[in-house]
């Protein structure tokens, strides 16, 4: 058996360990856990509108400046997310809800595939791309309309409809932001899963957790990031059959 393998067995029978000899564990996810979904990640080679930058088109100002144009890049992640599935990564998140009463799961994807996978109430700390808020009474709807008339305008009242997600720039719902820490700060193990740790406040969320609670960190991830040394374990690999490995190694 090749040593990457073996390597492979031991680690992810030593997560399984760790997470049945806890009651509070936190999942934080990023875009790597939709990528076998088919959504493109972020600074991936299949990134997203490669012509652009996210950091250029998720912003306030970028709205400010061409709605447009924003909506457009919105509409086009909407039209390709729509009829893509959860994959085995979100069922497995799934299973372990079911068999750990006290795992928080944190996303910071927007694309609703935890939620269409079954998870029971997953922390979507950057907003959902199928919910849009009036920049006038600040409703918040839900809208799935594919393609969606550009530009959208609210029924109230007929102001201008943005995504209901968080830009860049843009501060994180305090509330939100509240709860997780809390959970971090009681957290036994925290797995992050498919995150460049690029982001900021989630780029942070792992070592909250190891110098506040003392949790044991575990990185799943295709390839090493900058932050896989100060993790207890990094596993190389695809979060599509990473996860159901550690789910079956925890058992029924
Ligand atoms: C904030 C919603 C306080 C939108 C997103 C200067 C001015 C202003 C702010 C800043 C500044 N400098 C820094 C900041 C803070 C800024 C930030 O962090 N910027 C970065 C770019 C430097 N953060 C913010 O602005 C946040 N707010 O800090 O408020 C504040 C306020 C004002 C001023 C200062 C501070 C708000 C950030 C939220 C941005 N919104 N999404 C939308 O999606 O349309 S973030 C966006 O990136 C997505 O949500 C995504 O999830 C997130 C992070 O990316 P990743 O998920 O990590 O995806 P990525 O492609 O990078 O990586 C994928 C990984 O998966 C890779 O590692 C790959 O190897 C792996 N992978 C791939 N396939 C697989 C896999 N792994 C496993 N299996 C596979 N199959
Ligand atoms: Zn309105």
């Amino acid at each position: 058996m090749d040593t990457k393998l073996t390597v492979d067995i031991e680690a992810i029978s030593q997560v399984a360990e760790r997470i049945k000899a806890s009651t509070r564990v936190v999942v934080l996810t990023g875009a790597g856990i939709s990528q076998e979904s088919g959504v493109p990640t972020f600074r991936g080679a299949d990134g997203l509108w490669q012509s652009f930058r996210a950091e250029d088109l998720a912003t306030p100002e970028a709205f400010q400046r061409d709605p447009v144009l924003v909506w457009q890049w919105y509409d086009w992640r909407r039209s390709l997310i729509k009829p893509l599935e959860p994959n085995p990564g979100h069922y497995a998140l799934v299973e372990l809800e079911k068999r750990i009463p006290g795992l928080t799961l944190v996303t910071q994807n927007v694309d609703g595939l935890h939620r269409a996978a079954g998870s029971r109430d997953p922390i979507e700390m950057h907003g959902t791309i199928w919910r849009v808020r009036c920049l006038e009474c600040k409703n918040t709807f839900e809208n799935r309309t594919v393609p969606i008339t550009i530009l959208p305008k609210c029924e109230a009242c007929d102001g201008l409809l943005r995504p209901d997600v968080v830009w860049f720039g843009e501060s994180l719902n305090e509330e939100i932001l509240h709860t997780i820490y809390t959970y971090l700060q009681k957290a036994q193990v925290v797995l992050i899963v498919g995150t460049s740790a690029m982001v900021q406040p989630a780029a942070s969320f792992g070592m909250v957790a190891k110098r506040t609670a003392g949790a044991f960190v575990v990185e799943l991830n295709r390839s090493r990031t900058h932050q896989s040394p100060l993790f207890d374990i990094s596993i190389q690999g695809n979060a599509g059959e990473l996860l159901p490995r550690i789910v079956d190694c925890i058992g029924p």
